[in-house]
């Protein structure tokens, strides 16, 4: 049995670091994930119908309803000891680039520097029509199951649409060049909060190993990546992490 101890020699030793993170991290702020039975998103919505470019189009107010009703919800939370100390890894280890999941900007808020969101960010809507960036509106109070029609675009007058990557959709090749690039360097991969089943994110840790970085899973329950991980660490993100930069 490798503890929290072994593991933070392990990370403490590394040049080069990549901290992977998904919903899992944000989960203690309050935000709920997606697909943790009970609490998570998709056991109270389609993914289907609103999370993809085919539910925008079919019904853009339902979808910027739901998109807006949790941009709101993220902006009265606050990031958790998860969050900080994915930060404090940063300010200690010579290189460390923070990949997120997350369309939350918990990490930047945090201190993270310039995380990579590879699935995009609720904070940078654009036009479905043109990509002409938007800009962000007040919240006043959220409600959820609001329906909302999205703003115009001040350019061509479509709907503005959230700067989310949806199923179906392709990442930004930068980033995601730039993520695989890193986790092939890398001497950790930190994953952090993520079900390990969302893709092309999911192979990220798999190229790590791949190319001999170590593997250090955080999560409490077991993922698909447990068997790529040389180190399991079964625990919540806010417990754990801050042991791991002790
Ligand atoms: C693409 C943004 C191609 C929007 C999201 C069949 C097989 C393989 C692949 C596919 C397939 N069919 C379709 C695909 C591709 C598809 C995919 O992977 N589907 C899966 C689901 C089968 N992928 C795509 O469509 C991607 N695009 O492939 O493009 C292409 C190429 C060229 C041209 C055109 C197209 C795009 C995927 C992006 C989807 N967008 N979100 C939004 O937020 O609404 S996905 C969604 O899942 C989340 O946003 C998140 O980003 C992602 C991953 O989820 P997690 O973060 O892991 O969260 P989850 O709830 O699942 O898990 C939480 C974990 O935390 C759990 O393990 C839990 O135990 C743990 N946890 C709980 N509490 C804590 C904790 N851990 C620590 N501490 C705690 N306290
Ligand atoms: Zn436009």
């Amino acid at each position: 049995m490798v503890d929290v101890r072994d593991a933070a020699k392990v990370l403490a030793e590394a040049r080069r670091v990549v901290v992977l993170t998904g919903a899992g991290i944000s989960a203690e702020s309050g935000v709920p994930t997606f697909r943790d039975s009970l609490t998570g998103l998709w056991e109270r919505y389609d993914a289907q119908a609103l999370a993809t470019p085919q539910a925008f189009d079919d019904d853009p107010d339902l979808v910027w309803g739901w998109y807006e009703w949790r941009r709101c919800l993220i902006e009265r939370v606050r990031p958790n000891p998860g969050h900080e100390a994915v930060a404090a890894i940063e300010a200690r280890a010579p290189h460390t680039v923070v990949v997120t999941q997350n369309v939350d900007d918990l990490h930047e808020r945090a201190g993270s520097a310039a995380p990579i969101h590879l699935h995009g960010s609720l904070f940078t809507p654009r036009c479905a029509t043109c990509s002409r960036p938007a800009a962000v509106t007040a919240c006043d109070e959220p409600e959820e199951g609001r329906r909302l029609a999205p703003p115009r675009c001040g350019q061509c007058a479509g709907p503005i649409r959230p700067g989310v990557v949806w199923f179906g959709e392709a990442l930004s090749e930068e980033a995601l060049e730039t993520a695989v690039q890193e986790a092939t360097e890398c001497d950790v991969l930190l994953t952090v909060g993520t079900s390990g089943l969302v893709y092309p994110a999911a192979e990220i840790p798999r190229v790590a190993a791949m190319f001999g970085g170590t593997v250090i899973q955080v999560n409490p329950q077991p993922t698909p990546l447990d068997a790529t991980a040389a180190i399991n660490l079964h625990g919540s993100a806010a417990t754990v992490l801050p042991a791991l930069v002790k």
